[in-house]
């Protein structure tokens, strides 16, 4: 991977229409994870996370239980910044899409879209799915339902403004062609040119038969299409229209991570958007599978959520980012099962892993009280294993650049069953008892040596086991300002103790 100077990376600002469960924390796990390793690269990182809080669905839900919108979704998105707390999820802005800073670039986009003719006014008449906050035309109804969650639509008759996305059909379906990295993976891209092809209707663009939303500047009767004001906040986050030079630095955004179900406002309706304001498209959108619970997709109402604080409480935070990392092949969808994540945490962490660290620890202060020996001249089992961990470093980062987080880790996993290996082939207990003090001295620098590329490797993925492995080597250098140069071999000081 090339360190290009900047990295904004974004999750979905999700819903606070209830508290959140393990399929949200999975997207954001994967953000962070990529932020953090964009980081440890030498990017200067944008990580971007919000709530999405205005239109029909908040609206009924706080009126269900008799709060003001307003009042409701302060006391949930509480609980998002709470979670991402827990689960180290280190963004570093959270646009709520009620503050006024987002409120302002929300009608100023739509002030200039209508300034230049591309939105108009007009009647609505049609489905809408509140549960996605959707608009459906009738043929494309499944069975009457909403064709992406299943449930049923309402029929609206209201005047509404309307975005001409028919006029930027073709000029999209040209950004596709011309670049194959912006939608991903290639099986959603697809998806969405049939989309496309298949016509694009103009879409509704404001709400008059409801108020939780932004108002259209020029016509109080409206409120902004929650959709429409939700995806703005990618632009909210990158200081659009507040500070010039941040927006310059971090614009376009690097890679908008999002479920497939809502790959088509992130490819179609965001892409027209930006067309419209005549500001560069994102990099790349990539639509991940979902996280399922007994191989259907979690819901509430069919009652088969996963509630990631219960689950951190219970197993700890990195068994949990593991488990959604390696456990998932990206992009496709994968099952969630408790069975599946004890076995990941006894098999990987704590046979592989944690035998490793305690082995060499113990190895280490048993043989030399602690302190890190001086090497002697390797042999090929040490180049072997010096090789592979070169090798691994760079393994990593083209998988992450590759998006490929589940072989990202793979390949470190592959370097610690090699490790594990070394041990059993060099046998220091063996050493030791035939007084083959260089030798041994050579095995145990080795191994502590691997293990503080381990760390280097895993903290992006694990921060919390980064920490913890990293105090266990009682290296003095500073673990958070370590930088991808520090997993080059020898980085380790003999005499540590
Ligand atoms: O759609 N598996 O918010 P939302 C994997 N507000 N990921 C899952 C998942 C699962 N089972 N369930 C949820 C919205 N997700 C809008 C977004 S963005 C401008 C506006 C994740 O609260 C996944 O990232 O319904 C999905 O796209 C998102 O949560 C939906 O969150």
């Amino acid at each position: 991977m090339s360190s290009t100077g900047k990295y904004y990376i974004t999750t979905p600002i999700y819903y606070p229409s209830d508290r959140l469960h393990i399929g949200h924390a999975y997207t954001s796990t994967i953000a962070d994870s990529l932020a953090r390793w964009h980081r440890f690269r030498g990017d200067d990182v944008l990580f971007l996370t919000g709530s999405d809080e205005h239109g029909q669905k908040i609206e009924r839900v706080a009126a269900s239980v008799d709060m003001e919108p307003k009042e409701y979704v302060d006391k949930i998105v509480g609980t998002f910044k709470d979670l991402w707390e827990k689960y180290d999820i280190s963004y570093d802005d959270f646009v709520r899409t009620t503050e006024e800073r987002h409120y302002r670039v929300v009608q100023e986009v739509f002030r200039r879209i209508h300034a230049k003719g591309d939105i108009y006014k007009g009647e609505y008449e049609g489905w809408y799915c509140t549960p996605c906050e959707a608009f459906w035309v009738e043929n494309k109804l499944q069975d009457g339902n909403c064709p992406d969650c299943g449930r049923p639509v309402e029929l609206i008759k209201e005047e509404s403004y309307f975005f001409r996305l028919s006029k930027y059909a073709q000029p999209l379906l040209q950004h596709i062609e011309e670049h194959p990295e912006f939608i991903q993976p290639e099986s959603r891209r697809n998806e969405m040119v049939n989309f496309i092809k298949s016509g694009l209707e103009d879409l509704c663009v404001s709400r008059t038969t409801f108020d939780w939303g932004i108002p259209v500047p020029f016509d109080d009767e409206h409120v902004i299409y929650v959709w429409f004001d939700a995806v703005i906040n990618y632009l909210t986050g990158a200081s659009f229209l507040r500070d010039e030079a941040a927006f310059q630095h971090y614009w376009p955004a690097d890679l908008h991570l999002v479920g497939k179900e809502i790959m088509r406002f992130h490819t179609i309706i965001w892409p027209i958007m930006l067309m419209a304001l005549d500001i560069p498209l994102p990099k790349t959108i990539f639509g991940h599978g979902w996280l399922l619970m007994d191989h259907e997709k979690m819901s509430k109402s069919k009652g088969n959520v996963i509630d990631p604080v219960a689950l951190a409480d219970e197993f700890g935070v990195d068994a949990i980012r593991y488990f959604l990392m390696r456990e998932v092949s990206f992009g496709q969808d994968g099952n969630f099962s408790r069975r599946a994540l004890i076995e990941r945490i006894n098999a990987d962490l704590a046979n592989d892993l944690g035998n490793l660290l305690h082995r060499t620890v113990a190895m280490i202060h048993r043989y030399r009280d602690g302190v890190i020996p001086q090497p002697g001249a390797a042999t090929d089992l040490e180049t072997d294993l010096q090789q592979l961990a070169a090798a691994t470093a760079g393994d990593v980062d083209s998988h992450i650049e590759s998006l490929e987080l589940n072989a990202a880790l793979s390949a470190i996993w592959k370097l610690i069953g090699r490790a594990n290996k070394y041990v059993d082939e060099a046998e220091p207990w063996v050493l030791h008892r035939t007084g083959q003090t260089e030798r041994l001295d050579t095995v145990l620098y080795n191994l502590a040596e691997t293990l503080r590329i381990i760390v280097l490797l895993i903290k992006s993925f694990l921060p919390k086991t980064g920490v913890k492995m990293w105090a266990q080597l009682g290296i003095d250098q500073d673990l958070e300002v370590c930088s991808f140069e520090d997993t080059a071999w020898g980085g380790l000081e003999p005499g540590t103790k």
